[in-house]
C-alpha cells in the first residue's frame, strides 16, 4: 500500500506512534509518505520506502497569518496525485483530518482518510466552543477513525454527539528496543548506592501534574533512599524546579531536559510515576512496562487500560499523593512483590501492545478502507 502520513512531528507521543507506525509499514514494505513540518524526531537512521514531504511556508506581505493549514491540505493532495496513496493517515483530528479531507476533495487520485484521534484535540480542544464544529467535520468526512484507547472513544461520542463509528486501536511498544537490559549501565550512574530510581517523562504542561510527581517522590524519600529522574521540558518546569528547591530535594532530583533517546532512561528506573489529570493513553506508561518498570499513576482517562491496578503496577485518583507514595513504598520495599509487578508489566506490553500487533490492526482497516466503495 501507499500511505500519507501528517502528524506533529515534535516530541509528544502522537508524533512518537505516527513514525513509528510508518517505518513499520515501511518495513512490510508498504510506501510511506510524511507530509510534515519537520523531519519527525523518532524517525532516526534512513528507512528505506520512507519518504518526507515539508511543507513550504507561504510568506507574503499581505497574507497577516500564513496560511499553513491550507498549504498542508495542498501538499496532502499533490502527494496523493504524484505518488498515488491509497490513504492519508491523519494523527490529530485538527488540523490533520481537516486538511486531509480537504485534500481527499482535491486530488485526481481516490485517497482515503484515516483518522486516528490523541486525545488532546478532543479533551482539550474540544472544550474551545468556537474549535468543536470544525473538530467535528474533521471526523464525521474521515473514511474511518481509530481512538488510542476505549476511554477516548466514549469520550468523543459523547463530547462531540457523534455517532461516527470510532474503533480503538491501542497504541503499541516495540518490546526489542523498550526492554530490561538496556539501562543497567545508566542505574549504576544515578543511583551508585543502590537508591531506588523513580522517574517522570512529559512535556511538563499542566495536565501531566508534576507538582503531584515531586510530592509523591518527596512522600517516597523520607522512606526510602531515591532519586527522581524529571525528563522533559514545559511551561510547569519553572515551578517544578522551585518545589524541588524548597523542599530540599535538590541533590536527589535530576533535571535531565528533553531527551530523544528514552529507552535507556526507562530501563534504568524502578518506578515510573504518571499522575495526570487526563490521559487518553499514556505511552510513556507503556513503555516503562515494556521496560519492566511498573507504573504508580492516576486513575484518568485512559491509563486503567493500560497500567492494570495492583498486578503491573497501582492507580488512585487524581491528586491522592499519600495514597500514590504510600502504594510506590509498598512495591518498593517487598522484593517478591516487585519482582512480580515487573514480570507482568513486561509480559503485559509484549503480549498486549506489541507493535507487530497493532501495525496489522491499522493495515487491516487500511484494506477496508480502501474495498469500501
Ligand atoms: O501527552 C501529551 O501532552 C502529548 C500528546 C500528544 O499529542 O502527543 O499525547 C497524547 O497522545 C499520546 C499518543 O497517543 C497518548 O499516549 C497520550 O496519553 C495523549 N496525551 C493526553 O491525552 C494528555
Amino acid at each position: 500500500m501507499r500511505v500519507g502520513i501528517s502528524c506533529y512531528p515534535t516530541v509528544g507521543g502522537s508524533g512518537a506512534v505516527a513514525t513509528e507506525l510508518g517505518k513499520a509499514l515501511a518495513r512490510r514494505g508498504h510506501e510511506v509518505h510524511f507530509i510534515v513540518t519537520d523531519v519527525p524526531f523518532r524517525l532516526g537512521a534512513f528507512v528505506e520506502h520512507v519518504y518526507i514531504h515539508q511543507i513550504e511556508p507561504v510568506t507574503y506581505p499581505v497574507l497577516k497569518t500564513p496560511p499553513y493549514d491550507f498549504a498542508l491540505a495542498s501538499l496532502m493532495a499533490r502527494v496523493a496525485d504524484e505518488y498515488q496513496l491509497d490513504v492519508l493517515h491523519a494523527h490529530y483530528a485538527l488540523p490533520f483530518a481537516v486538511c486531509a479531507y480537504l485534500a481527499r476533495e482535491m486530488a485526481h487520485h481516490p485517497v482515503r482518510v484515516v483518522t486516528t484521534l490523541h486525545g488532546t484535540d478532543i479533551t482539550v480542544l474540544a472544550q474551545d466552543q468556537s474549535l468543536k464544529s470544525i473538530i467535528k467535520l474533521g471526523i464525521e468526512r474521515s473514511d474511518a477513525v481509530t481512538a488510542v484507547s476505549q476511554s477516548l472513544v466514549l469520550d468523543t461520542a459523547r463530547l462531540f454527539e457523534t455517532d461516527k463509528p470510532i474503533r480503538c486501536i491501542y497504541n503499541f511498544v516495540d518490546p526489542g528496543e523498550f526492554r530490561p537490559e538496556c539501562g543497567r549501565e545508566l542505574k549504576r550512574h544515578f543511583a551508585p548506592n543502590g537508591e531506588r530510581v523513580l522517574l517522570h517523562i512529559s512535556n511538563f504542561r499542566p495536565v501531566k501534574r508534576l507538582h503531584d510527581v515531586i510530592a509523591v517522590f518527596e512522600r517516597v524519600v523520607r522512606r526510602i533512599p531515591a532519586k527522581l529522574l524529571l525528563v522533559g521540558e514545559g511551561p510547569d518546569l519553572g515551578a517544578a524546579k522551585r518545589q524541588v528547591e524548597e523542599a530540599g530535594l535538590g541533590n536527589v532530583v535530576h533535571f535531565l531536559g528533553r531527551q530523544d533517546e528514552v529507552a535507556p532512561l526507562f530501563a534504568a528506573a524502578d518506578l515510573f510515576l504518571l499522575p495526570s489529570a487526563s490521559e487518553s493513553f499514556g505511552l510513556v506508561a507503556l513503555e516503562a512496562m515494556s521496560c519492566g518498570v511498573p507504573v504508580v499513576g492516576s486513575t484518568a482517562g485512559g491509563i486503567p487500560e493500560v497500567v492494570v491496578h495492583g498486578e503491573t503496577g497501582f492507580l488512585a485518583p487524581v491528586g491522592c499523593v499519600d495514597d500514590m507514595a504510600d502504594l510506590a513504598c509498598q512495591l518498593l520495599q517487598n522484593d517478591a512483590m516487585y519482582r512480580a509487578f515487573s514480570s507482568r508489566a513486561r509480559e503485559r506490553a509484549v503480549n498486549a501492545f506489541h507493535v507487530d500487533q497493532k501495525v496489522g490492526e491499522y493495515e487491516a482497516l487500511y484494506r477496508e478502507v480502501m474495498a469500501a466503495e
